[in-house]
């Protein structure tokens, strides 16, 4: 086996089935050999051990195991060298479904009809089109921009908001701080796709929640958070379902996971909690990309998928 080895240092799942696949092409370790192993050239992470990336002195790529680097940044000490995080069609069209299968549940009313169902309750509410429905997209990248071209297709109105400006055929975009109002004011059901970076945690809190459009067929506005789970503050997810600034949640991500046992979103009636699931990351689809970018380098090629260290995504 030619070529640097590879430090696999992931946390909160086993890494058997990644260790399997990337040794298929590279000598892989869990731990490096010493506090200052220089065999290691690059580093796949999720949730590392704080400081052991700092100690490789031979360390040229770090890849991320997931589309978010929030993890990374939360050790203080990274090398400066390339951060690659994951772009691939296979986690892309998992999130997709999960934002459709979001979206559709809260139109066509899904929790209220499981709530009747254990009511035997035969009852058939008034049923909004797609298209009496504006989804509004808190980021607007590689998984915004599937989820909306999807729900453009179910027929659902669609806004978008993003750092930068785009323009998509058939998306209003909003962006920047002075988007963000009239964004939210015209967005009926919300799904947050942002990534976790100093300029959005904790962005989504009772006032945000408070500015969504409740004056539509549906009676009341809906959030979906597939980002991160820093994005939000649990509580004011609660205290705006409660006071009816929102009818229903889904959450996939939360601000501690698990998300802890005594929380009240687990019970609360208009809430649907998936474990961070939206879209995971499937070892088979996305280690022979990083083998591949592995190689290129090494033959001096371009890196793809690099993060702007300094946005933070
Ligand atoms: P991208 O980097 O492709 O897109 C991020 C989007 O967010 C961009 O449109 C960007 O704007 C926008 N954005 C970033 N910062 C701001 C800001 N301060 N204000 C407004 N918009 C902002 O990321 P992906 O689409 O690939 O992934 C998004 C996130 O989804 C990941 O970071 C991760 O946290 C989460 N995720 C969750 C999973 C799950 O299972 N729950 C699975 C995979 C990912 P611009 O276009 O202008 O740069
Ligand atoms: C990711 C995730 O960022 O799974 O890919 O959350």
């Amino acid at each position: 086996m030619t070529g640097g080895r590879v430090l696999l240092s992931v946390q909160g799942f086993n890494p058997q089935r990644w260790h399997e696949l990337l040794s298929r092409s590279r000598e892989v370790v869990l731990e490096p050999d010493g506090p200052r192993d220089p065999s290691i050239e690059y580093a796949v992470v999720w949730k590392h051990r704080p400081g052991v990336l700092a100690a490789l002195p031979h360390l040229k790529i770090i890849f991320s195991v997931g589309a978010g680097v929030d993890h990374i940044f939360e050790d203080p000490d990274i090398p400066d060298v390339p951060i690659v995080r994951v772009v691939a069609d296979n986690l892309t069209q998992y999130m997709t479904e999960y934002v459709v299968w979001r979206v559709l549940d809260h139109q066509r009313q899904g929790l209220t009809y499981r709530a009747q169902q254990a009511r035997r309750i035969w009852h058939e509410p008034p049923q909004p089109a797609a298209d009496a429905m504006r989804v509004g997209i808190m980021g607007l990248g590689t998984l915004g921009r599937a989820a909306a071209k999807a729900l453009l297709a179910l027929g659902f109105k669609l806004n978008g908001w993003s750092r930068s400006l785009h323009t998509m055929p058939g998306v209003e975009t909003f962006h920047g701080p002075e988007g963000l109002d009239p964004f939210l004011h015209s967005t009926d059901i919300l799904v947050s796709l942002l990534p976790l970076t100093p300029a959005t945690r904790g962005i989504i809190d009772y006032d945000l929640l408070g500015k969504l459009n409740r004056d539509n067929p549906l009676g009341g506005a809906f959030f979906i958070n597939a980002g991160r789970g820093q994005l939000q503050k649990d509580a004011d997810i609660v205290r705006a379902l409660d006071d009816g600034l929102i009818k229903e949640a889904s959450l996939d991500v939360f601000e501690t996971e698990p998300l802890p046992e005594k929380s009240p979103l687990w019970s609360h009636p208009k809430v649907f909690v998936t474990p961070h699931a939206a879209a995971t990351s499937d070892p088979i689809h996305l280690v022979p990309p990083m083998l591949a970018q592995m190689d290129a380098f090494e033959r001096g090629e371009k890196l793809q998928n690099v993060v702007d260290r300094e946005a933070g995504y």
